[in-house]
């Protein structure tokens, strides 16, 4: 330690301290670095105290000359850090509010929940109409035999329905089913009368694709048979769906022929003041029932069937059957 110290020296120290404390203070980015630096400069043990310690070593005069300039400096460095403190928290609040900021303009992110295709949808609520109604569901293969595609259904080996141009035969005896009914032939093998059973499915026809054609199409077929059922359980029961799918609208029954029923009906709903032919129907002939081993006089059915795509289509209003086969996603995201 020297053994003198001049007033020169120590006001230069003094000096210098001023100058480095103000360079840290504008470098100080945080509150912590200021409170370091403050403790560091002006605490107990700080460089101000060390400097002032010296001052005891000058002439008694000289000493109020070090205290004032001390002084001086206590002030300026805490007006500098006060300065300083309040810039850098003011920058920290800018930060953070810049952080948070809520764009509520912004594009939000949104994945479309998928949903039902069309034509399942609609084969849903028809299921559901007829499961209301206590039919059963029953399903079977799209390849099918002559015997339960036709045979079993009373449909002569020369019908057309069985020509080459009407029917995708597979070459080796089978088919590709031309109508869900050999599910319900299927069903009965196993399932002794009474039985209210319905079939949907996928079916096949050899058929040029147009606005209302398409050669692979789907199909509900329905069946009931009982002791005791007539052609009004028929009419009512068709009826009754019609009415709860298409809403309460106008139906009426048009004599017809199919192989497997007699008598049968087309089934026609007024829509839109328009008549619209929906449906077949009919009596199963007493042919199948006597081919399933059931005896007409005990027991007698109705059956009907109708086209998926075409309830689709009216009640949706779409105007080609293929818009249901071509997966154009905007014109599927309207269901
Ligand atoms: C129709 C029209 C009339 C029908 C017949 C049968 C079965 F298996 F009982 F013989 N199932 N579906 C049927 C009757 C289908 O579609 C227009």
């Amino acid at each position: 330690m020297s053994a003198t110290v001049s007033l020169q020296q120590l006001t230069d120290q003094l000096e210098h301290l001023e100058a480095e404390a103000a360079q840290a203070i504008a470098a100080a980015t945080t509150a912590t670095e200021l409170e370091d630096l403050r403790v560091g400069l002006l605490g107990k043990k700080g460089k101000l105290s060390g400097v002032l310690g010296a001052m005891g070593k000058l002439p008694g005069d000289e000493r109020p000359l070090v205290g004032q300039r001390a002084n001086v400096l206590k002030e300026q460095v805490q007006s500098l850090m006060a300065e300083r403190l309040a810039a850098v928290k003011g920058a920290a609040m800018a930060k953070r509010i810049a952080a948070e900021t809520l764009d509520v303009t912004a594009p939000a992110s949104f994945t479309p929940p998928g949903h039902r295709h069309p034509l399942i949808s609609t084969t849903e609520e028809i299921v559901d109409i007829f499961a209301g109604l206590g039919y059963r569901v029953s399903e079977g293969p799209e390849i099918e035999t002559d015997y339960y595609n036709f045979s079993a259904l009373n449909i002569p080996e020369h019908h057309p329905a069985r020509d080459m141009q009407d029917t995708f035969y597979l070459g080796d005896g089978r088919l590709l089913r031309t109508h869900t009914s050999p599910v319900q032939i299927r069903y009965l093998e196993t399932n002794p009368p009474p039985v209210r059973v319905i079939a949907p499915g996928r079916v096949y026809r050899r058929d040029a694709v147009d606005a209302t054609h398409s050669p692979v199409f789907h199909q509900v077929e329905v069946l009931a048979i009982d002791e005791g059922l007539d052609f009004t359980h028929l009419r009512g029961t068709v009826t009754t769906f019609l009415q709860r799918f298409f809403g309460d609208l106008p139906v009426r029954f048009r004599a017809s022929y199919f192989p497997f029923t007699e008598p049968s009906a087309e089934v026609d709903v007024q829509w839109r003041g328009r008549w619209l032919e929906v449906m077949g129907c009919g009596m199963v002939d007493p042919a199948v029932l006597t081919g399933m081993g059931l005896d007409p006089e005990r027991w007698s059915g109705f059956a009907a069937g109708l086209g998926v795509e075409r309830f689709c289509m009216v009640r949706h209003g779409i105007d080609d059957i293929r818009r249901l086969y071509t997966s154009d996603q905007r014109f599927l995201d309207q269901f």
